[in-house]
Parts: C-alpha cells; sequence; structure tokens
C-alpha cells in the first residue's frame, strides 16, 4: 500500500457512454468529471504523485486505467483488455508506462487480461477469470508476473461480478472486504474476510492506499464497519462511475 506514484486519465466526454452490463440511469459528464476530480485530489492529499493523462475520446472506458496494465516497482506489464471496445486503450498507454518504468512487460495473444481482475497481496497475486480475463491470459500473466519476482495464482470470480475486485479489496495486508458470493473463494485460505454488510455489495471495490482506504460515500454501514475496526478511511462520491460499473480501483495505477 505504500505507493508514491499514481497514473490517471482524464475522462472524454464519451465516458456517459461507457461500457454498462445492467440498465439503469444514465450517468451525467459533469458528475463522472467531479468524482474523477476528487479521487485524484485525493490521491494528491495521500502524498502520492499523480499525472493524470489526457482524455481519449474514442474510448469511453479509458478513465479506468486500471485496466489496461499493471505498475509494479519492479517494472510495468502492459495487458490486453477482454472487451473489443477496450481492446486500443492499451497502446495509449505505453509510451506514458515507458517513460515512468524501466522495465515495460507486455501480454501476448491470443489471451486477455483486464487490471481490475487482478488483486495484488503482500506474499502473491491473484488473477481472477472473468467475463474479460481468459485462462489464455491469465497463464501468461503468471509467466510475466514470474518475471518480475511475483507469484500468483488463478481464481474465479463469480457469475454477475464484473471484475474480481468489483467483488474485493483489502483492508490491510491480511484483511479483505468482499462480497458474500466470494465469501469462501479458496484463494482467500489465511486472510480474513470481511462481508460487505446487505445491500452494500457495491461498496466492495474499496482502495487502500498507505494507511487509508478509499471507499464510496453511498456506502454507510460498510464505513461504519470500518470505522469499527479503527481503519482510517475517506468517503469519495462513486455514483456516477458506477452507473458505468465502476468503482474506486478502477481510475488509478499505482505504484
Ligand atoms: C468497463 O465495463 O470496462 C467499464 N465500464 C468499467 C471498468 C471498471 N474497471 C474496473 O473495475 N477495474
Amino acid at each position: 500500500f505504500a505507493f508514491t506514484h499514481a497514473l490517471c486519465r482524464t475522462p472524454a466526454p464519451s465516458a456517459v457512454n461507457g461500457i454498462r452490463a445492467g440498465g439503469g440511469p444514465d450517468p451525467e459528464l459533469a458528475g463522472i468529471m467531479a468524482e474523477h476530480a476528487a479521487y485524484v485530489a485525493a490521491l494528491r492529499e495521500l502524498g502520492l504523485t499523480v499525472d493524470v493523462l489526457p482524455p481519449l475520446d474514442a474510448f469511453p472506458d479509458a478513465l479506468f486505467v486500471e485496466d489496461v496494465a499493471l505498475t509494479f516497482a519492479e517494472g510495468a506489464i502492459l495487458l490486453r483488455p477482454g472487451a473489443p471496445s477496450r481492446a486500443g486503450e492499451a497502446a495509449h498507454i505505453r509510451a506514458a508506462l515507458a517513460e515512468r518504468h524501466g522495465r515495460v512487460l507486455e501480454l501476448a495473444g491470443p489471451g486477455h487480461v483486464d487490471g481490475g481482475d487482478v488483486l495484488r497481496l503482500a506474499d502473491r497475486v491473484i488473477i481472477g477469470l472473468s467475463d474479460r480475463t481468459d485462462r489464455a491470459g491469465a497463464e501468461t500473466l503468471t509467466a510475466l508476473l514470474g518475471d518480475l519476482g511475483y507469484r500468483a495464482q488463478i481464481a474465479q470470480t463469480p457469475p454477475g461480478v464484473l471484475h474480481f475486485k468489483t467483488g474485493c479489496g483489502l483492508i490491510d495486508d491480511r484483511t479483505v472486504l468482499a462480497v458474500p458470493a466470494m465469501r469462501d473463494c479458496p484463494e482467500f485460505a489465511g486472510l480474513e474476510v470481511v462481508l460487505t454488510p446487505m445491500g452494500e455489495e457495491g461498496a466492495a471495490n474499496i482502495l487502500r492506499v498507505r494507511d487509508t482506504v478509499l471507499i464510496g460515500a453511498r456506502w454507510l454501514a460498510t464505513q461504519a464497519l470500518l470505522a469499527a475496526r479503527g481503519v482510517p478511511f475517506r468517503a469519495l462520491p462513486t455514483d456516477q462511475i458506477a452507473r458505468i460499473d465502476a468503482g474506486l480501483s478502477c481510475m488509478s495505477l499505482r505504484w
């Protein structure tokens, strides 16, 4: 969690057309912009150096930079996002990664991995198979992570959960907040699993940065749960990005 840097991308006007699984109300651009700005400001206030890349109007989901790459102190990995409309995003972040990382590895085809399916723990990295991340991609990524010195485990994202991290996020090194559908995830063995309260499944995509957990502002019961555990947290608005199936981890790459 001891990140010093983050990379984000300004939402383009097309962000309102980002992929979304369900119906629900349309997102509003002004709201998406405001939520993104609050997020960048929070990362800066937590002490990170945050660079913000220019918008990419041809790619509505490009503000969700987490899905196109992985960043570590040891180097970066350029991914192959699984949604056809997002495939082209990776090329647009390659130069920015090369400027900031000594090594940039690339996931070779034919497999796909979205960074939202990758959960980094203290001792290993979990890669969740999902509608976006397939086994070929997960196996290729396992080898690349090995090159950077990380051990990977391949897990299953439950049906109906977009990304592995849509359904879980780390509170600390030994504690994961997870939706009930992920309670028995075998890869969580050895961790304490704290379940999202009823009706707050959307809260699971928390993001721990240094000592603070970032959490969506509307998830009051989950905030109470963190408070009761003595976990410092900061509530951020996420209602608009939630309309395009996103949460807090999606909007940055961190290292
Ligand atoms: C998508 O469906 O790809 C975007 N609308 C949302 C991506 C959210 N990213 C993430 O959870 N890492």
